[in-house]
């Protein structure tokens, strides 16, 4: 057995808090129902058994409830880590003892690949007690294989027959969990007696909408990258000579770099979704930068710090347009099966010959590794790899290019030296907060009574987070109920809408009525690292995000 540090060894006995309505047998109150949110008919057409289900709410139950038949259920956690996971585990695994301690779990070994490959393993009480509110997703491992064929559903139906598994929970982000309400029709229209619910996980924080009000780790993972960017910004007031470049991690939206700006008062902090909306170019926005750094310069300030989301090139919109022309170009099945046995340099040549003129010129603005990213890489689900693009890099270098024209011109006096940074990784396995402890803890014991009530298509929901724990509202949204069709690989698919940072919401409305002054002074806030012992009101604080917008 692995050993423990010291804070490890406290934290184990953290006991999370569940909402009050958890405590006990619960009854299932069902709405009215439901519609996806766009493409109703297209949907419908996609998932004829699940559509439509209506919303369920948990209250206590009024009578005494016999305990149901034992059951096996499976469980699988999917795509990137987020702080967190292990808690949904532990808290679905004491979910199903409370209800019958026959119950028995089973976790399906590095993501959703276990299941179709039938690799898993049995969760017993004493492998659950090692991984009580300990980040990481190591119980079980995590992988991106993609759920969408029939062979891989009638393979992952083999091994669940076999362990007589009646119900998978999917803990995923919004593709995964796309791939969770695919499975759910399938296996419910071909009357195979498996359930599938979803968990919503992810860092990035995208996966929200009126009934998810945030996925879990996004908390502890901000709370991370606040903490260090808090430590950099204090470093960079000491030393007073450099500007700190620091990209963050959060795929497409910048959900984490506004909520890391709010916590951190940077300097400066790019949200790509209003470079979109202003239609700005990648000159504009190092003009931004720019300009920021010149007038502190120009006053003896020549440090700062600027955040960057990891998804920014994918919204400057001539960017966006040349991958839209990519992805349209590597989707079509002829082309995929032409440069599959090319080497590196072939398949480039191929895909720039398939380009258009514009998405040409775009292409050769960029620096080689960046062009080459964009060319080729994909992940499984189709996305472009934006974690491996050096963003910071690129822009420090063409703020430093910026800036020397502008002292040619006598526009700017200062010295400009750049560090650079990335958090991602290092906030992704972190032991979850509180918050994400309890919510994690919460939805996948709330998942158990989901299993319980017979339905299949939900993703376990947990609301009210700004509440005190006891109080949250706990139940099942109908994963077709976040539903559109959007164009992925060339294809249009159903998928869960992802949520972007919403210009007009309280969030962002804050930052932007502080931004000019956190670029002008020295405002830094060191939000310090995470405290788990101490006032609750510094060891139970949502993130400022869900605290605006609910507040
Ligand atoms: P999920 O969407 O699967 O939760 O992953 C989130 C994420 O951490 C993104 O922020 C990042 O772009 C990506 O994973 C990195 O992927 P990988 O772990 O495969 O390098």
């Amino acid at each position: 057995m692995a050993k423990k540090s010291i804070l490890q060894q406290q934290r184990a006995a953290y006991q999370p808090k569940l909402p009050a309505v958890l405590w006990g047998p619960v009854k299932a109150v069902l709405g009215k129902p439901t519609e996806s949110v766009a493409d109703h008919e297209a949907i419908k057409r996609l998932f004829p058994v699940t559509y439509g289900l209506p919303e369920l709410t948990f209250v206590k139950a009024d009578e005494p409830v016999e305990q149901p038949a034992a059951i096996n259920v499976g469980v699988i956690l999917s795509g990137g880590q987020a702080p967190g996971g292990h808690n949904v585990i532990s808290g679905l695994f004491d979910g199903l003892k409370a209800l019958n301690p026959d119950n028995r779990l089973y976790g399906f070994l590095m993501g959703p690949g276990g299941l179709v490959n039938h690799n898993y393993v049995e969760l017993t009480g004493d492998v659950i007690d090692e991984y009580r509110n300990t980040g990481g997703f190591d119980i079980i491992g995590s992988g991106r294989t993609k759920l969408e064929t029939v062979e891989q559903f009638d393979k992952g139906l083999e091994i669940l027959k076999k362990l007589g598994i009646t119900a998978l929970v999917i803990i995923g982000g919004d593709d995964s969990n796309t791939n969770a309400a695919l499975l759910a029709d399938y296996y419910e229209r071909n009357n195979t007696g498996v359930r599938v619910i979803g968990c919503p996980k992810t860092i990035d924080g995208d996966l929200k909408n009126e009934q998810i009000e945030t996925s879990f780790g996004f908390d502890t993972a901000t709370k991370v990258y606040s903490e260090v960017i808090g430590n950099i910004e204090r470093d960079c007031n000491s030393a007073k000579k450099y500007w700190h470049f620091i990209k963050l991690m959060g795929r497409s939206a910048s959900h984490i770099a506004l909520e890391c700006a709010l916590q951190t008062q940077p300097n400066y902090c790019i949200i790509s979704e209003e470079v979109e909306a202003k239609q700005m170019s990648l000159e504009q926005v190092v003009d931004g930068i720019a300009e920021v750094v010149a007038e502190r310069g120009n006053r003896g300030l020549n440090y700062g710090v600027v955040l960057i989301p990891e998804g920014l090139i994918e919204f400057v919109p001539e960017i966006k347009s040349l991958i839209k022309e990519l992805n349209e170009f590597l989707g079509v099945e002829e082309n995929k099966a032409a440069i599959a046995d090319m080497t590196p340099e072939q398949q480039r040549e191929f895909v720039l010959a398939g380009l258009t003129a514009a998405a040409l010129a775009t292409l050769h603005k960029l620096p080689d590794n960046v062009a080459n990213q964009l060319l080729l890489d994909r992940d499984p689900h189709g996305n472009v790899q934006v974690s491996l693009i050096e963003t910071e890099k690129l822009l420090s270098t063409m703020v430093g290019a910026r800036l020397a024209k502008m002292k040619e011109h006598k526009k700017y006096k200062g010295s400009f030296a750049a560090l650079h940074h990335f958090f991602g990784y290092e906030g992704r396995c972190a032991d979850p907060s509180n918050f994400d402890a309890d919510y994690c803890y919460a939805l996948g014991y709330n998942a158990a009574q989901l299993i319980n009530c017979g339905v299949t298509g939900y993703m376990s929901s947990v609301r009210g987070l700004t509440k005190p724990s006891s109080e949250w509202v706990a139940g099942g949204i109908p994963i077709t109920m976040m539903m559109n069709v959007e164009r992925r690989n060339a294809q249009d698919k159903p998928v869960i809408r992802k949520a972007l940072v919403d210009l007009e919401g309280k969030p962002f409305k804050v930052f932007a009525s502080k931004r000019d002054e956190w670029a002008r002074e020295t405002a830094y806030l060191y939000p310090g690292p995470i405290q788990y012992f101490g006032p609750s009101e510094v060891c139970d604080l949502p993130s400022r995000t869900l605290w605006y917008e609910q507040n």
